[in-house]
């Protein structure tokens, strides 16, 4: 059990002392919309990920405030860290969970687990705006009636990354992933169902929102090496919230 207070619950904290500190009309990206489809970067259009995909360009952007303050209080009851993969290697990527279960990797393995391992205590419960933004947008994906159980908070810095995968340790692949973006740009791989296939290189915003589900379900994914980058509210990290249903 870990009491200490890590370097990644300081950073947290400066983090959001700083954004408490900006007036409210400086905490919106100057680009935000209210749950609209936003065209930004070099990716495609919402229809161009092929069939159970779709990309909510600034989705999430309006939110911006209620989700960061929400994570606030996440990474303080379960606070990041790298965790390590079945291979013993340790992870680039710094990742805490919300809800009634939350994703792990250790030694012997991935799973999903009811209790932090770190602190023995339940994941954080999900907070009201995580619940309404994955529900929203798996709606706008064609996926109605959506309720994950699980929250997997990713926090990337520049040279993080997050090597091809499926999200395949879940029940039942009927239900959607959703995954959102916070912070600097990304580069999301999103490739087919065999970790051969080509991959299509999709450019992340602060903001925007990937549903994948149905036929997409399992097409594998991952995030390039994050260029370094600042974000007025986020400096140079980017946050990922991936949604799921695990159990
Ligand atoms: O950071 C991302 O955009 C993807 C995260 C992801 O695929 C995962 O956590 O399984
Ligand atoms: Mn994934």
């Amino acid at each position: 059990m870990r009491r200490s207070c890590s370097y990644s619950e300081v950073e947290s904290g400066l983090w959001y002392a700083f954004v408490a500190k900006l007036p409210m009309r400086n905490r919106n990206s100057p680009t935000s919309t209210k749950f609209s489809e936003r065209v930004t970067g070099d990716g495609p259009p919402e229809d161009a990920l092929g069939p159970g995909a779709i990309i909510l360009r600034g989705f999430a952007a309006s939110e911006e405030t209620e989700l960061l303050s929400a994570l606030q209080h996440v990474a303080a009851r379960a606070p990041f860290r790298h965790m390590v993969t079945p291979g013993g290697f340790r992870m680039s990527v710094a990742m805490t969970n919300c809800g009634s279960l939350g994703w792990v990797t250790d030694r012997t393995g991935y799973r999903y687990a009811a209790a932090d391992p770190e602190s023995g205590l339940p994941w954080p419960p999900m907070p009201e705006s995580f619940l309404r933004l994955a529900t929203g947008a798996a709606a706008r994906g064609g996926f109605n009636g959506y309720v994950p159980d699980v929250c997997l908070v990713n926090r990337y810095e520049p040279g993080a990354k997050l090597s091809l995968h499926q999200d395949k340790d879940e029940q039942d692949f009927t239900q959607p992933i959703v995954s959102v973006s916070l912070g600097i740009p990304a580069v999301f791989l999103f490739g087919g169902l065999s970790r051969a296939d080509n991959t299509q290189r999709i450019r992340l915003e602060h903001g925007d929102v990937i549903v994948w589900g149905g036929p997409a379900r399992l097409r594998y994914h991952g995030i390039l090496p994050l260029k370094e980058g600042h974000h007025p509210l986020m400096g140079r990290r980017r946050i990922n919230l991936t949604f799921r249903k695990a159990a």
